[in-house]
Parts: structure tokens; sequence; C-alpha cells
């Protein structure tokens, strides 16, 4: 069933923008293009013989032996010393159905034995994300899954995430939008190591590849969703905020909270129950059922004391955002984009992908006047397609399906050019994914 977004106000407006793409990009180019002759300011060539003393040294030789066992996040991949942890208790389970008692005991002790995963520890994301076991009904379905997945693969790599994309029912009658809660669970006892857990539904794409989640400002929250607090508490609306991207802290709290939240969900007795109690709780609730979303927003409101001091309702960027009022601005977007790097010379400088946070950060200075979230000119964090349903095909008919296929083509491409940046090609046509042009450089006069 298609959850049907908040704001749908579906404006023959934004088809318009999707003309300007073509222009937009050819544009882009020729700015490229006239960066070489017009800035005359020199970067010093990089000595390439100062790399080795000894120019047939390679690059490898360079390093010792030690540094090469290590990956790159200098955590050793191959210790687990014989010491029991968690692991080897027969009675903790994977299973959102099994409590657990003192998970941080359980988890700092686990990071005891496994010291080189503590250093950076409190930053550590593990990205998941999944669908479905079976293949898509839309026949382009698994096409767009496959690059909304890439989308996250690109994103990871460029912040140093780990990813977990998965296809399996971890709950058998815990299915569609309940089958993230029991896949979070298990992901927190798999993976210690990471702080959070990032969840990120299969219909949603970063849109900005350099932003990073500001974590400093969840310290004391254990969970952050997108959401508007009046919406929640005076308008009692079931889209007052969206379950389909949240982080979460892998902590006890964490583990009780899902709890509480499957509790609502079909493998309960009290499924159909729930589904009349959110109902009637939530008047914009068409559909009958219990849905995560809804439940989510019930706890905030039934039982605000308990939980919601530790929930950070985000609203001051795309933490995720509607599909429709984004995809129509990317191409001014792109735009603005290439206007603050026509001015500086170093954002435009050709770099290896791994160093790319660097040049999100030489950028931010320069979009302090752009705002954040609807109406900003910043790159929209992450674009969410709810109601698009790019895998089964039934989109929300308020929609028509080419309105959801070239938003998704636009989001994708338009995240995609980001990437291809740093190796040399462009998408001149958001529209147009299999076409691609490469990219000139500007490279000192
Ligand atoms: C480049 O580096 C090598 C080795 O450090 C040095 O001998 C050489 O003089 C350098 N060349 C220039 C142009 O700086
Ligand atoms: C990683 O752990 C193994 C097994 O304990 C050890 O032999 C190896 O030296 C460690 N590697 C590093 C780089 O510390
Ligand atoms: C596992 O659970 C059983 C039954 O609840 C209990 O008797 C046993 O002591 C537990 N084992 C451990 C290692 O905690
Ligand atoms: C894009 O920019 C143009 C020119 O500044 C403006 O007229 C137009 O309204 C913008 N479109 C959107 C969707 O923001
Ligand atoms: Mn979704």
């Amino acid at each position: 069933m298609a959850k049907t977004p908040l704001r749908n106000k579906a404006s023959s407006l934004l088809t318009d923008g999707f003309l300007f793409v073509g222009g937009a990009m050819v544009a882009l180019l020729l700015v490229w293009a006239l960066f070489s002759f017009v800035n005359p300011n020199p970067v010093p060539n990089p000595n390439f013989s100062s790399l080795a003393t000894d120019p047939k040294t390679t690059v490898s030789e360079l390093f010792s032996a030690q540094d090469c066992a290590e990956d790159t996040q200098g955590v050793n991949l191959s210790h687990d010393p014989p010491a029991p942890t968690f692991y080897d208790d027969p009675n903790l389970s994977y299973s959102i159905e099994k409590p657990i008692k003192n998970w941080d005991e359980k988890r700092r002790e686990w990071l005891k034995h496994h010291p080189s995963f503590a250093a950076g520890v409190g930053d550590r994301i593990l990205l998941v994300s999944g669908s479905q076991p079976k293949p898509c009904r839309n026949p382009i379905g698994d096409h767009l899954l496959l690059r909304f997945f890439k989308n996250k693969v690109d994103y990871c790599r460029i912040h140093g995430y780990d990813i977990f994309y998965n296809n399996a029912l971890f709950h058998p009658k815990m299915a569609t939008f309940w089958a993230k809660i029991p896949l979070v669970r298990a992901a927190m006892i798999a993976h210690p190591e990471a702080e959070w857990i990032w969840w990120v539904d299969s219909d949603a794409a970063f849109t900005d590849m350099e932003f990073k989640l500001p974590l400093e400002r969840y310290r004391d929250h254990n969970l952050v969703v997108h959401g508007w607090p009046h919406l929640i508490y005076e308008k009692k609306s079931w889209v007052s905020l969206n379950a389909g991207v949240f982080l979460i802290r892998n902590c006890q709290w964490s583990i009780d909270f899902m709890e509480v939240w499957a509790s609502m969900g079909p493998q309960t007795p009290h499924y159909d129950a729930w589904g009349k109690t959110l109902k009637s709780t939530f008047k914009d609730k068409i559909f009958p059922e219990s849905d995560d979303q809804s439940a989510l927003v019930y706890l905030l409101l039934k039982e605000k004391e308990k939980w919601a001091d530790k929930i950070y309702v985000e609203g001051e960027y795309y933490f995720e955002g509607y599909w429709l009022e984004i995809v129509g601005t990317l191409n001014n977007l792109t735009d603005k984009y290439v206007e603050i790097e026509r001015g500086v010379r170093r954002l435009r400088r050709r770099h290896a992908e791994k160093v790319s946070e660097y040049y999100g950060e030489l950028r931010e200075p320069y979009l302090k006047e752009a705002g954040h979230g609807r109406g900003s000119w910043r790159r929209p964090f992450i674009t969410h397609f709810t109601g698009c349903q790019p895998c089964s095909g039934d989109h929300n008919q308020m929609y028509s399906g080419d309105t959801c296929w070239n938003g998704m083509q636009r989001a994708l491409n338009f995240a995609d050019n980001q990437v291809l940046r740093s190796f040399g090609l462009v998408h001149p046509d958001l529209l147009d994914s299999s076409s691609v042009s490469p990219l000139p450089f500007d490279f000192p006069g």
C-alpha cells in the first residue's frame, strides 16, 4: 500500500523544470571549459619524483607491511581473541522477539577485546537498507533498485561508512515497512563496533554526496527522524514524521524502544487492535493496518515521558525530503553550485575521490546563505520517493508514473554527477542516464 505523502501539491510548475536540465548542463560544461582560460592563478605542479627517491620504488614499498595488514580505517580485521563475549552466550538471540539485557555493557566488553575498533567508535556508522527477496513486479523495478543501491554505495564509499543491503525477511511475519525493525536490531548485534545504525529506505537517494550527518547535534539522543513537532503533538498526523530514514544508536535504549515499537507489528496477536487504535488516533490515516510510521508517532504522543527526550525530530535540513518538492529544483541547484565554483579555484581542483570530504568542507563557507530544506539552494541531502513504489510499480495515483520515473532519473543522475566528477565524466542530461560526456578539467595555466 502506498503511503500518502504529507504535502501533495502536485504542481505542474515542477515539470517545467525538466526542460531546463539540458541547457543547464551545457552551461555547466561551457563554464568548466572556460575556466581553463580565465584563471591565471597557478597551483604549483607536484613533484612526482619526490614520491620516492628511487624512481623504481613501488608505492606499496613506501609503506610498511603493518600498514597493509590494516584496512583503511586502521582496524584489525583478523583479530578475535578466545575470551568469551556475548556472541558465546547461547541465550542471546538476534530475534526481535527475544529481549536483550545489558547490551551497553556487552558491547563495551566486546570493544575491550577488540581495541583497534575503539578509536573513532563514537562516530562509526553502518548504513542499512534492503528490498524484497523476490524480483520486482515493475519490469524496471530491479533496475531502479540497483541504481538506488549504487547511490548508497557511492555515498558510503566517499565517507568511509559500511553498508549492509539486505534481501532476506528477518521475521517471516514482518514484511514491507515492518521488515526494517528486526533487521536493524540484528544489525546492532552483528556490528557492535558501530555506534549508529542508519536505516535508509530503498526508495531514498543521497542527493548531496558531500553532506555529513551532524552527529554532534545528536550527542544526547538515540533516535533521529525527520519530522515536525507541531504536526506530531498538535495536528496528531501520521505523516508528521517519516520513518523511511532514521538513525538509531546501538545501545540498550534502542533495543528496548524497538521491542515496544515492534509490539504493534503484524507478528503480534494485537496487530488488528493496534490498527484500529492508530486509525482512531490519527484522523488523516486512511488505511486500517497498523504501520511502523503511525506506531512511531503514537509512541511519541502517548509515551512521551518515556521516550521523547531521546528522540531527535530533525526538521532543519533534508534528513530525508519529499521528492515532489525537490526534483524540480535540481537544475537550478546545479547552476548555483557552478556559480560558486566559478569564483573559487580550489573548489574546482581535480582530486582523488578519497579526499572528497575535504572539498565538501571547503565548499561550506560558500553555502552559508543557501539555507537548508525547503526553498534552500543547497543540494538536498536525501530525496525520498515516497509513494512512487519503484519495485512494485504501484505508485500513488496522485502522480503519474512518468512523474515518478522522471523524478527518480533526475535525482539519481544529479547524485551520480557528483560521483562521476571524480572519474572525469558527467551526465549532460539528467533525464538520460545513458549519456555521459568527459568533464573538462581546470588545470593551472
Ligand atoms: C623532485 O624531487 C626529487 C627527489 O626529492 C628532487 O631530487 C628534485 O630536485 C625535485 N625536483 C623539483 C623540480 O623540485
Ligand atoms: C591483528 O591481529 C592479529 C591476531 O591477533 C595479530 O597477529 C596481528 O599482528 C594484528 N595486526 C595488527 C596490524 O595489529
Ligand atoms: C540461558 O537461559 C536458561 C533458561 O532461561 C538459563 O537456565 C541459563 O542459565 C542461561 N544461560 C546463560 C549462559 O545465561
Ligand atoms: C530557477 O531559477 C529561475 C531563474 O532564477 C527561476 O525563475 C525559477 O523560478 C527557478 N525554478 C525553481 C523551480 O526554483
Ligand atoms: Mn520509502
